[in-house]
């Protein structure tokens, strides 16, 4: 047999090739094959030697190599924001809308392209090439829309980027609202979200999940909704949520975010409905740096943590995924895109520490991620395209542990970044 020459040869990498199964292989990756115009490097080989040259070739001494990190929820065009214009000093949802809405109005396309290409960037080089980012749509202008969707073109040879049309003042807060949404779905935003318990009513709430729903079906688009994120116990939209999407037939289609209420939802109703959201295919992102600090806000003590029954949803079956939410913004104004530091906010906020736990907990950023984006090609397989990453660590738990650094990116075939780990030399 010939050797063959290959863009990349990735050599002695402890593969995480599905999400209960590690092996220790080489990679190799095509060279570039054009087809329909575009370039395409898929993965050529995944054996336990594989026999041939490349225009690299990476030594990975039997470190971890994972699918790319997927951001699930995140707000770009709020992103690098925090204390413009000022600060958020209650640390509440609601003072972050306030703060927000005055710095939307200077928004500009340069601004928040600038500041989401650079929050892109830094994620990319901690892992992440896969996002999905709100863009809030209730300003006249559309101004972070139209950036998002242009950034999400910009981006498109290295990172894939989804945007959901995220009505942050409510669908009903004002008039214009709805046709902001409208206008949004025909620009080609990718999701549509919404935010029922801040709609003034409880029955705008409802109303504002089932117009969700037709916009959906019109418009053949996936759902992404900020739903209960508040720790009201009295908070019940993901129960609407879920009869549409039963009635629909759009479980694995739809996403809600944030669900922190159900942390606060007595046992008897909690059980009721996670029997009902098994029927239903639903995916389910929490956000456990944000909600950690957002919700208890209004309690003394004992203090709530806010958070979602990530634990519980896991152990359903439920699909989970985590973001980061934020980074640097008026609701949070920490963050640095690292998936990692998520994944460790989960294991400890969500009480998560079980080994199998920890895996899990890994998992939520990566494939869960994939699964809640309906990502069709993740994962690194024969004939998938080239996105991988290699960590400085040897298994899951290793990484979340001590937030493992990333030394190489690989999206679409192509080395975007290497980053060497701290090193420590003690003085004698
Ligand atoms: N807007 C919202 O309603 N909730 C959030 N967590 C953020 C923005 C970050
Ligand atoms: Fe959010």
């Amino acid at each position: 047999m010939t050797s063959q020459n290959y863009e990349l040869l990735l050599r002695r990498c402890k593969l995480l090739s599905a999400p209960d199964r590690t092996e220790i292989v080489d990679i190799a990756i095509s060279a570039p094959c054009t087809a329909n115009g575009t370039v395409s490097r898929t993965i050529a080989a995944i054996a336990s030697h594989i026999d041939g040259t490349a225009a690299i070739e990476l030594d990975v001494q039997n470190q971890l190599v994972s699918p790319p990190f997927v951001e699930s929820h995140i707000h770009l065009d709020s992103a690098l924001t925090a204390g413009e214009p000022r600060w958020n000093e209650s640390g509440t949802l609601f003072e972050g809308i306030e703060i927000w809405h005055d710095r939307k109005q200077t928004l500009s396309l340069e601004d928040v392209k600038q500041r989401a290409i650079a929050t892109l960037k830094q994620q990319a080089a901690q892992g992440v090439l896969f996002v999905r980012s709100h863009a809030d749509v209730s300003e006249a202008s559309l101004t972070a829309l139209v950036a998002l969707l242009e950034v999400r073109e910009d981006v498109k040879d290295w990172l894939t980027l989804q945007v959901v049309a995220f009505p942050q003042d409510g669908i009903y807060g004002s008039p214009k609202n709805q046709d902001l949404m409208e206008e949004a779905l025909k620009m080609g935003v990718d999701v549509i979200g919404g935010i029922p318990h801040y709609e003034l009513t409880r029955e705008d709430g409802v109303n504002s999940v089932h117009q969700i729903f037709k916009w959906a079906e019109q418009y053949d688009r996936l759902i992404d909704i900020h739903c209960d994120e508040i720790d009201d116990d009295q908070s019940r939209f993901l129960e609407v949520v879920a009869a549409c999407a039963i009635r629909h037939g759009m479980g694995s289609r739809v996403t809600a975010s944030h669900t922190t209420a159900f942390g606060s939802y007595n046992n008897a109703y909690a059980f009721k409905l996670l029997g009902f959201l098994q029927r239903t295919q639903l995916n389910f992102i929490a956000n456990p740096l944000i909600n950690i600090t957002l919700q208890g806000r209004t309690d003394t003590y004992p203090k709530r943590r806010g958070v979602t029954r990530v634990k519980e949803l896991w152990q359903q079956g439920i699909n989970v995924s985590l973001g980061h939410d934020c980074i640097q913004d008026p609701w949070y104004s920490l963050g640095t895109g690292n998936m990692l530091d998520v994944a460790s906010m989960a294991v400890h906020v969500c009480q998560m520490t079980g080994m199998a736990e920890i895996d899990a907990c890994y998992n939520m950023v990566t494939w869960n991620g994939a699964k809640t984006l309906n990502l069709e090609e993740y994962g690194i397989a024969v004939g998938k395209p080239a996105n991988l990453i290699v960590l400085d660590a040897c298994d899951r738990y290793d990484a979340i542990r001590r937030r493992a650094t990333v030394r190489h990116v690989i999206s679409q075939g192509k080395l975007l970044t290497k980053t060497s780990p701290a090193e420590v030399t003690w003085q004698e």
